[in-house]
């Protein structure tokens, strides 16, 4: 069974004006698309051919990487980014809130570092709420790594590739990110990772 391009959980122009629908046609059909039809390329006619994605992010890594790994953990981190945005507002189920408090200092704080960490990651990359042991941690991750692949259980994730904001924000990178924190981040998605893990 082939790898297939997930369809978006909101309609194309939902997270506008924030983020607008030709972002999503780019980035979503175009960019996050291409990574599908790369690593369908790479694992047609090999045993990997109907693994689950995860599996084949997972083995591509312990390979140590190449294109195999960067298309499917691209997939993977782009999934995960979808279902990290909602249209709707949203906030931290009580578990999550109590363990920002805990781990992270409080909101305030847990903002800064996720900004400072999107902000930071040079080049193309990604920034992330984990859970990290039993701790909440933010970090990031240069081109397609992700903290799955560190052991770590993903929570969170903006992606900082320029593709993901230059249409919107052009250079802008922390518009973007302040965009992402205030309007855009589903505390929901999060909060049912955290119940998950
Ligand atoms: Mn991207």
């Amino acid at each position: 069974m082939a790898l297939t391009l997930m369809t978006l959980p909101y309609a194309q122009d939902a997270l506008e004006p924030h983020i607008s629908a030709e972002t999503l046609d780019y980035h979503h059909g175009k960019h996050h698309n291409t990574y599908v039809t790369q690593a369908n390329g790479f694992i047609d006619g090999t045993d990997m051919a109907d693994w689950d994605l995860e599996a084949i992010m997972k083995k591509a890594h312990a390979d140590g990487g190449g294109p195999l790994l960067n298309a499917s953990a691209q997939i993977w981190n782009h999934d995960f980014y979808w279902n990290s945005m909602s249209p709707e507002a949203t906030s931290p189920s009580s578990e999550l809130a109590a363990k920002i408090d805990a781990d992270l200092g409080g909101m305030d704080a847990f903002r800064e570092a996720f900004k400072k960490a999107a902000a930071t990651q040079f080049g193309s990359g990604w920034a992330w709420l984990v859970l990290d042991g039993d701790k909440l941690a933010v970090t990031n991750s240069p081109n397609a790594l992700n903290p799955l692949l560190d052991g770590k259980t993903p929570l969170l994730t903006i992606d900082v590739w320029e593709h993901a904001y230059y249409i919107d924000f052009r250079n802008r990178r922390p518009d973007y990110i302040d965009t992402f924190l205030d309007h855009l981040v589903n505390w929901d998605f999060a909060s049912q990772n955290l119940a998950n893990a």
